[in-house]
């Protein structure tokens, strides 16, 4: 730990808290009505200043703490955080910054410390920090997280001494105490999520260590450790190569087709830094950060990395006479990218329906001139990188220019949008797409079942015949040449891609029913695959869900129980005794149309699954994983997730 930040700043700081209305702009007098709202405002309507008060408010409250550790190590004052999930769910943040300030303060007639925790907001006026976040639901400060909790403790090692006060609800239970000597400096935050706030009590390990390590990659070389007291789990993540570890830590399952590309540039207060490397597969997989906040809905800073990557790559295929009938765009530069891009900025704004969207229109400039600067660079200075790169982009460009030809011809020939729908669908008669549903069957056999079977008011049946294409492992043009993959596209009436149009779904609910057995979660997979790389928004209104049919059929004498798994039959068996008879459905072809309606359709008695996607990161890592080229990952995680795989049926 280097002590060579002098405590003197502090004093400095503490002053300038001054409040000076007059020539304070608006977005400052606006933060001074709500540290006047305090305590009782942020426990009336915590939503407000932490977004909800289910899971995940109460993780939110974790990073706040860890946001303002980080703050300090952006500040260059801080190498070491280490968060613990105690036995009681509570929380405590370590880190070895310059503590907070602990010195009488004049205008709150308080010691710095107890107005850092129970009125200033951390974007005041009171620190110099200079990539301080405002906006979203980050930086809303420390007091918040003290108002939400049971009780916290704090205490802060500054000028060789330890000071320590405790709240209750926010307020102060003791007097800021001093507690004697210490040689350390730093922070340590110790609370207890407030029960009559939070919903959830119960921390998860995971959604807590993936932000951990997502700062960890953010803030090169500053070390997070994550301890859970409840069953002894630990990591730590400290990586030397930043954001660059990010893109290989992306990559991990793919085969990389080009070294991770990592640069950095200071342009006045502005920090900007990107790292990528291309991977053989067809997907992209940016992430771009602000101020370490995930600005999932993109916004200016992504804007000009886009710019920059097409007109680099275009220039240096001039350059090189390599620019030949096929213009190299964007979206072929895209294909097959891992990239993290981060930037820093004093004001940073931000925009859109989830605030994480950038707003800063002079970062595209910026970005866009940095990117310019070091990718041409690196292109000319890794010349078989370049090629391979170049390479694939031109593969891409082919193969959407083969597609585009492909569409128009379906498009000529009116097969995607048409109103003569597929003849292999048995339509419903409802118009209402609300109120249909889209059966995708394995097997004509169990198809003609269904369709016997089904209501055909509401319910429209497609029966697929063998697999469908993997589409993780097929160009753009190859998809469209499926035939299936066609008719299913048509059934649904949504096309597909960037012609894709969710408001033209023909039915709300689209049921995947197949086999019970490994072919079927094969078949189910495919399937997923495909509505979550090209007709996502599908899974994200929830209109894609997964059937259950039973595996069993128990009788005893005249009575007949369907059973739709291994616990339940052990249930069921003990509970009725033994001179059964236990038939085991092998597939969905085996049942009758009666049968196949009552336990599998009938909407008074059937089960169905909701696909949901909650994490784009990981459902991404788990197609990958599945669906991919790497065989060994895919072994582990089958290994691993034995179980679960067996229930989720991805
Ligand atoms: C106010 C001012 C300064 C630092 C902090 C707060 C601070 C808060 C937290 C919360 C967790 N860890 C923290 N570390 C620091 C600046 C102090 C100075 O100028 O010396």
């Amino acid at each position: 730990m280097s002590d060579q930040n002098s405590p003197v700043s502090s004093h400095a700081a503490a002053g300038q808290n001054q409040p000076n209305p007059s020539s304070a702009p608006a977005e400052y007098s606006a933060k001074s009505i709500q540290v006047l709202e305090g305590l009782e405002a942020v426990r009336k309507r915590p939503a407000m200043y932490i977004g909800d008060t289910g899971i995940r408010g109460l993780h939110h409250l974790v990073y706040e703490v860890v946001d303002n550790s980080i703050d300090e190590a952006m500040a260059g004052f801080c190498k070491n955080i280490e968060v613990t999930i105690g036995k009681d769910n509570d929380i405590t943040v370590v880190d070895d910054g310059r503590g907070i300030p602990t010195e009488y303060h004049e205008h709150t007639k308080k010691s710095a410390l107890e107005t850092v925790m129970t009125v200033l907001h951390a974007g005041g006026k009171f620190d110099n920090k200079a990539y301080k976040v405002s906006g979203g639901l980050h930086g809303v400060g420390v007091h918040v997280v003290n108002a939400l909790s049971e009780w916290l403790e704090v205490e802060s090692r500054r000028d060789e001494k330890i000071f320590t006060q405790r709240y209750e609800r926010g307020k102060p239970a003791t007097q800021v105490s001093e507690k004697g000597a210490t040689d350390k400096r730093g922070t340590t935050v110790h609370f207890k999520p407030d029960s009559q706030i939070f919903q959830t009590m119960v921390y998860e390990y995971d959604i807590l260590a993936n932000r951990c390590r997502e700062l960890a990659f953010l803030n090169m070389g500053v070390s997070i450790k994550i301890a859970d007291l409840r069953d002894g789990h630990t990591e730590t993540f400290h990586f030397t190569g930043g954001i660059s570890e990010f893109v290989s830590h992306l990559n991990r399952n793919k085969n990389p087709i080009s070294k991770v590309v990592h640069f950095s540039k200071q342009e006045g207060d502005k920090w900007v830094e990107a790292a990528f490397q291309y991977n053989d597969g067809y997907v992209e997989n940016i992430f771009t950060f602000a101020n370490n906040i995930n600005t999932i809905e993109g916004g200016f800073h992504l804007v000009g990395f886009k710019a920059a990557l097409t007109r680099t790559f275009n220039d240096y295929l001039r350059a090189h006479n390599l620019a030949k009938d096929l213009k190299i765009t964007g979206d072929d530069l895209l294909e097959g990218m891992a990239c993290v891009l981060s930037v820093k900025l004093p004001q940073p704004q931000f925009e859109g329906q989830t605030k994480t969207k950038l707003g800063n229109s002079e970062m595209k400039g910026i970005v866009e001139s940095v990117v310019n600067e070091k990718l041409k660079q690196y292109l000319e200075e890794n010349p078989s990188d370049a090629r391979a790169i170049i390479g694939k982009a031109m593969q891409s460009a082919s193969a959407r220019e083969a597609a585009q030809k492909a569409k128009d011809l379906i498009r000529r020939k009116g097969v995607l949008e048409t109103s003569v729908l597929p003849g292999k669908l048995a339509d419903c008669q409802s118009e209402d797409p609300a109120k249909s549903e889209l059966y995708i069957v394995e097997g004509d056999s169990a198809g003609g079942s269904a369709k016997q079977g089904r209501d055909r008011v509401y319910q429209a049946i497609l029966p697929l015949r063998g697999k469908i294409l993997n589409v993780e492992k097929a160009p753009i043009n190859k998809i469209l040449n499926s035939e299936a993959i066609r008719t299913l596209i048509m059934a649904i009436g949504t096309n597909f891609a960037a012609d894709f149009d969710v408001a033209k779904a023909r039915y709300h609910k689209i049921v995947i029913m197949t086999d019970a057995d490994v072919d079927g979660a094969h078949i189910r997979t495919l399937l997923l695959t495909l509505f979550y790389r090209y007709m996502r928004p599908l899974i994200e209104r929830g209109y894609i869900y997964i059937a259950q049919p039973p595996l069993f059929l128990v009788k005893k004498g005249k009575q007949e129980s369907y059973v739709f798994n291994e616990q339940a039959l052990e249930k069921l068996l003990s509970e009725i005794g033994k001179e059964v008879s236990i038939q085991r459905y092998k597939g969905l072809g085996e049942m009758n149309a009666i049968q196949l309606w009552d336990t599998t359709m009938n909407p008074q008695t059937r089960t169905l699954l909701q696909v949901t996607i909650e994490d784009a990161v990981k459902a991404d890592e788990l197609f990958t994983i599945l669906m991919g080229d790497a065989v060994e990952p895919r072994k582990q995680f089958i290994e691993a997730h034995a179980k679960e795989v067996k229930n989720l049926d991805i």
